[in-house]
C-alpha cells in the first residue's frame, strides 16, 4: 500500500526518504503545481545523513491529482493541518488511515472535525530534521516517534513498514499523554529561549523561572487528567535543557527566521486549557503575553 506523504518539508521528507530507501511505495503530495514543477526539475528528494547524501526519485503530485489515498502521513505544521486535510478529503479511500505528525495539541481535533468518521492516528516525534534548500533535508537528530489512537492497544500491521524503514517508533494507547508531555516540555523551554534570546542550555541561568513554569504545568496537567505526563516534569525539563544545551529551540529558529511559530498549539493551547479547567497559571499566562508582544514587535503572526 502506498504511503502518501503530504508536505515535503523537514519531517515529511525524512519519513518519505527512509520509506523509499526501504523499497516501500511512497508518493509525495505537494502544495501546488509550481512546487511540483520545482520538485520534478530537481529529480527527487535528497536526504543527508551522516554527511552522505542520497537522492530518491519519489513520485509526487498535488492534492487535486492524488488518490485514491489509503494511507496518509500529514506532515505539515500544526497551523496548516486543517486546510491540508481538507485539500485531500475528496481523495481519501474508504477506511483510509491518516497519521498526524504535528507537534502540540489542537490541530488534531481540527483535522478530526474536518474528516469525520476517518481513521486518525496521532503521532509525537522527537526526531530532528531541517531543510537545507528546496528538496534537500538533513537528518539532524536521532529520536523516537510514538504513534497511537487514544485507548486503542492494538497496533496496525503496517507498523512493520516503519520497522523496515528504520523509523524508531512504538505504538501506545496513551498517545495523548505523550503529546501533553512534549507540549509541557516545549512550553517550559521554547518561549523562554525566544524571550532571553538564547540556546536551550543558557536557560540554566534562569532556574527559578523554569521551575515556576514547571510547577504550573504540573498543576495544569493534573487538572486535565494527565497524571502520567506530569510525573518528573521538572527533572525532565532540566535533563532536556542540558542534553540539548547547544541547540536553539524550534520556536527560537522559527522566530529568528521570520517564520510563523506553532505557539497557538503549545503555550496558547495550555493557556486555553487552564481557562477551561479554571486553573490559575499566572507565570504561564505572563510568559504567553510576553511572547505574543515579542512576536507582534517582530511583525510575526500571533497564532
Ligand atoms: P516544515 O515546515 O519543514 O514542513 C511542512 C511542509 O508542509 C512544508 O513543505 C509546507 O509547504 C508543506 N505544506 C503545508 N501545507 C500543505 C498543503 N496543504 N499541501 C501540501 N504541502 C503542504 O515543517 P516540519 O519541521 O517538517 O514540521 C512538521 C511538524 O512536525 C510540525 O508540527 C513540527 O513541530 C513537528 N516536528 C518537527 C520536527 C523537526 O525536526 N523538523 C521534529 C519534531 C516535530
Ligand atoms: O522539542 C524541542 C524543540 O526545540 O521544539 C526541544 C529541543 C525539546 C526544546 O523544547
Amino acid at each position: 500500500m502506498t504511503w502518501h506523504v503530504l508536505g515535503a518539508g523537514s519531517l515529511g521528507s525524512l519519513w518519505a526518504a527512509r520509506l523509499a530507501r526501504a523499497g516501500l511505495p511512497v508518493s509525495l503530495i505537494l502544495r501546488d503545481a509550481a512546487r511540483l514543477a520545482a520538485y520534478e526539475a530537481g529529480g527527487g528528494l535528497t536526504l543527508v545523513e551522516n554527511e552522505h547524501s542520497t537522492t530518491y526519485p519519489i513520485k509526487a503530485s498535488t492534492a487535486g491529482t492524488s488518490g485514491p489515498i489509503q494511507r496518509l502521513l500529514l506532515a505539515c505544521k500544526a497551523y496548516d493541518a486543517e486546510q491540508a486535510a481538507r485539500s485531500v478529503a475528496p481523495h481519501l479511500a474508504e477506511g483510509a488511515q491518516i497519521i498526524l505528525l504535528q507537534n502540540g495539541l489542537g490541530s488534531q481535533d481540527a483535522v478530526a472535525a474536518t474528516l469525520p468518521g476517518k481513521n486518525i492516528i496521532l503521532a509525537s516525534s522527537t526526531e530532528g530534521a531541517f531543510r537545507q534548500d528546496g528538496f534537500r533535508v538533513v537528518f539532524a537528530g536521532q529520536g523516537f516517534t510514538w504513534l497511537g489512537r487514544p485507548n486503542d492497544p492494538q497496533p496496525p500491521v503496517w507498523l512493520d513498514d516503519l520497522q523496515q524503514a528504520g523509523i524508531t517508533h512504538a505504538w501506545t494507547p496513551d498517545i495523548l499523554s505523550k503529546l501533553w508531555r512534549k507540549l509541557a516540555l516545549n512550553c517550559a523551554i521554547n518561549p523562554l529561549t525566544v524571550l532571553h534570546d538564547c540556546r536551550n542550555g543558557e536557560l540554566q541561568n534562569w532556574p527559578q523561572e523554569v521551575a515556576a513554569l514547571c510547577d504550573e504545568l504540573v498543576t495544569l496537567l493534573l487538572a486535565c487528567d494527565q497524571q502520567e505526563a506530569a510525573i518528573g516534569l521538572h527533572e525532565d525539563v532540566q535533563r532536556v535543557i542540558i542534553a540539548t544545551a547547544a541547540n536553539y529551540s524550534s520556536m527560537y529558529q522559527d522566530v529568528a527566521q521570520g517564520r510563523r511559530s506553532e505557539v497557538s498549539y503549545l503555550l496558547g493551547y495550555a493557556c486555553n486549557a487552564a481557562r477551561q479547567y479554571q486553573v490559575k497559571i499566572p507565570a504561564l499566562q505572563s510568559l504567553h503575553a510576553r511572547l505574543i508582544a515579542h512576536l507582534a514587535a517582530q511583525g510575526l503572526p500571533l497564532g
